[in-house]
């Protein structure tokens, strides 16, 4: 690829509403059109707009005709200021069309002339994801970083009014080369008065909400078979949406909330409103809000249709399946929901995927349409002219108290499934001759005390420039501050006894809530449910004592800030390869800052647990397919054309229910697990990023 095209590509990330002929990379770069390539309402001014947007330009791009036009006329279902949902049905089939498209460009070259014609031509929403999906998943692309969502459409993460802010600071500064900060608030969607609003923090976030889109880009629902069928799916599906749910759960406790109620009944209202005051971008207006205690109706509008008999039907159905230990495909054949495919059957059929799911028309599409039910609540038959809330879209649907009572729902019929299979027996917990002697976490600095973490508020910022269309262009980014919560970074110190000859562990290290909201004691099977993954490694163990160290900014789980939020543009490309690989396939991972719970004041309460695994029951035989350096996070996300990297399956030994009464017997009957009280101190103050 020469550095032409990965920048042709890397521009059609900037300014997603404004048309492809104009500058990006702050006035540097422009992309030089075939006349054919524009639109009607350009094509007979084609001479003045080029020359416009060319004229004190560092670089001209020139992109290749098409071999072949393509027919985009399945795109247009879809207006150009509709919003665009993954969990519309028609949408999907519409984007799994774009993505095939995208695909199947022959080469390169090409593949950025089709990515430059379909541009302008379809829903920039839809564009923009088909295309990061084809950039994900086209060899040909491996090198191009794919732009955070949160850079590409900022109004979708951002309290809109700092827009406004920005456009006022810009036009002010000008070309002085300065750059210019707004404030983005904190707190912006609700008072104290809803208790709701004290998880605001977490649901709000830039980099969870980020990393969600990512993860649903990774791994789409439709599309061709190589993008869809990836190993475990349908098991990550359920379990990076778990340790959301877990997180969340102990995020509540940290703030004397109870623990999420499952949206297991859409007939009564539903108490949590929210209003989100995000715009959405394609249309300039806001998400629609919903009231307190909204009660649930049958969607029946031109863009969707779904009753609330036929959810509760699938839903019937799906545990029914659970019950009986096995699901039957379309002519009836039978498939056992045993303990190693057991739960990616069940994945793929409950989120639904309608490729992967065994018969979907007899299961359904339980998750999906549960999101667009609630997502349409304020307006089920359109009368009003609004389009969906946030809970209809992957980008925003985080943000939503709801979203994590559906989700809740869904989390607990896979527990069900989870709670059918026999408790782990000693053979695959143990790890003969492996003792774990002593572990504890410690911050960084020689005074701290161990097992005593601590976290506090960070003001940071990241530049949102990218996505700012019809903004000012002159040098210079726009970067927006914003409060989140972050942790004091730590070390692992673990002393593991290897009474055998060299051989190899897994390391899982979990943190496990020891008290609820109201300072109660936890039973082993509450421990279980609500277990965070914190990190997961190999260690070579030799004979003898081995002292294991392990840097908590090194976790399989998460991405650092950085990664998130790098800043756009071709000066802030890394030249050498390896940094240039870790941008690929990067976006996607837990955010760094919220590894650990807020804990409070007094200093929140966990086991820390850590476990060493016998690897030659953990391996997998990966495939010949060079190694990603990006893929850290692989926990949540996997690894990028590979198997997933843990043969056990996904939150072992925590995904089972375990043999014994209590977290402390379980650890004395098992000499290669270990755990240790854990104290997660916050401290209610605002550090300014260094
Ligand atoms: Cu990620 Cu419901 O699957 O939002």
């Amino acid at each position: 690829m020469t550095n032409t095209d990965l920048k042709a590509l890397e521009l059609l990330f900037q300014r997603p509403l404004e048309p492809v002929f104009t500058t990006r990379d702050s006035g540097k770069t422009v992309l030089e059109l075939p006349d054919s390539f524009y639109t009607d309402r350009y094509r007979n001014d084609t001479e003045t707009v080029g020359n416009r947007f060319s004229k004190d330009v560092d670089l001209k791009i020139p992109v290749q005709e098409l071999a072949n036009i393509p027919n985009l006329d399945f795109t247009k279902k879809l207006g150009p200021k509709h919003q665009f949902s993954l969990f519309n049905d028609r949408h999907r089939e519409i984007a799994s069309q774009l993505i095939t498209l995208f695909m199947g460009a022959p080469n390169l070259r090409q593949f950025v002339s089709l990515s430059v014609y379909t541009k302008d031509r379809v829903n920039p929403v839809l564009f923009q994801y088909a295309y990061a999906v084809a950039i994900a998943h086209r060899p040909d692309t491996r090198e191009v970083p794919i732009t955070n969502i949160s850079q590409v459409f900022p109004s979708n993460f951002v309290e809109p009014s700092v827009f406004r802010d920005a456009r006022q600071e810009a036009s002010v500064i000008g070309d002085s080369g300065e750059r210019v900060h707004v404030d983005i608030p904190r707190n912006y969607t609700a008072s104290d008065r809803e208790d709701e609003q004290r998880l605001a923090y977490f649901r709000e976030d830039i980099g969870v909400n980020s990393h969600h889109w990512h993860w649903h880009l990774v791994y789409p629902t439709t599309g061709p078979m190589e993008v869809v069928n990836k190993d475990r799916r349908g098991e990550l599906f359920y379990y990076m949406h778990h340790q959301i749910l877990a997180r969340y759960n102990v995020e509540r406790f940290c703030n004397n909330l109870k623990r999420v109620q499952p949206l297991n009944n859409l007939r009564v209202e539903i108490p949590e409103g929210y209003f989100p005051k995000i715009l959405s971008s394609v249309n300039n207006r806001t998400y629609p809000a919903r009231v307190s205690n909204q009660l649930l109706r049958d969607v029946d509008r031109e863009d969707a249709n779904i009753e609330i008999s036929e959810v509760e039907r699938w839903r019937d159905r799906v545990l029914a399946a659970i019950d009986q230990g096995y699901v039957e495909d379309a002519s009836g054949n039978r498939t056992q929901l045993d303990d190693v495919r057991g739960i990616d059957i069940l994945g793929n059929m409950i989120e639904a995927s309608p490729v992967l799911s065994i018969n979907s028309n007899f299961y359904g599409n339980l998750h999906n349409q549960g999101h667009n039910i609630i997502s349409f609540a304020h307006d089920p038959d359109a009368r009003h002219l609004e389009e969906f809330g946030v809970m209809g879209d992957v980008t925003t649907a985080m943000r939503d108290p709801v979203f994590y009572r559906w989700h809740g729902f869904i989390d607990s019929v896979f527990n069900k499934f989870k709670a059918r299979l026999d408790p782990y027996n000693a053979s695959q917990l143990n790890f003969d001759g492996v003792t774990v002697d002593y572990i504890e976490a410690k911050i960084g600095k020689s005074n701290t005390k161990a097992n005593t973490l601590l976290t506090y508020w960070q003001k940071s910022s990241a530049d949102l420039a990218a996505g700012l269309d019809f903004g000012p262009s002159a040098d210079g980014n726009i970067f927006a501050s914003f409060t989140h919560l972050q942790n004091a970074p730590y070390t692992y110190t673990f002393n593991v006894t290897n009474n055998g000859a060299k051989r190899t562990g897994t390391c899982r290290i979990f943190i496990c809530p020891k008290v609820d909201e109201r300072n109660q004691p936890l039973r082993l099977e509450d421990q279980r449910l609500l277990a965070i993954e914190m990190d997961k490694f190999t260690v070579d163990l030799v004979p003898g004592v081995n002292t294991i160290r392990r840097q908590s900014t090194d976790s399989s789980v998460a991405i650092p800030f950085e990664r998130s939020f790098r800043p756009v543009g071709a000066d802030y490309q890394p030249k050498a390869a390896d940094e240039l690989a870790r941008f690929r396939f990067c976006g996607c991972g837990w955010p760094q800052h919220l590894l650990l719970p807020k804990g409070n004041a007094q200093g929140m309460l966990f086991d820390l647990f850590v476990m060493i695994s016998d690897y030659t029951q953990d391996s997998v035989q990966q495939p010949n397919t060079p190694n990603d350096a990006c893929s850290t996070a692989y926990s949540f996300c996997g690894l990028k054309d590979k198997l997933y990297p843990d043969r056990r399956t996904m939150g072992f030994p925590f995904d089972r229910r375990l043999p014994n009464a209590n977290l402390t017997e379980l650890v004395g009957a098992f000499g290669n697990m270990a755990k240790t009280d854990l104290r997660i101190v916050f401290n209610d103050r605002v550090i300014d990023k260094a």
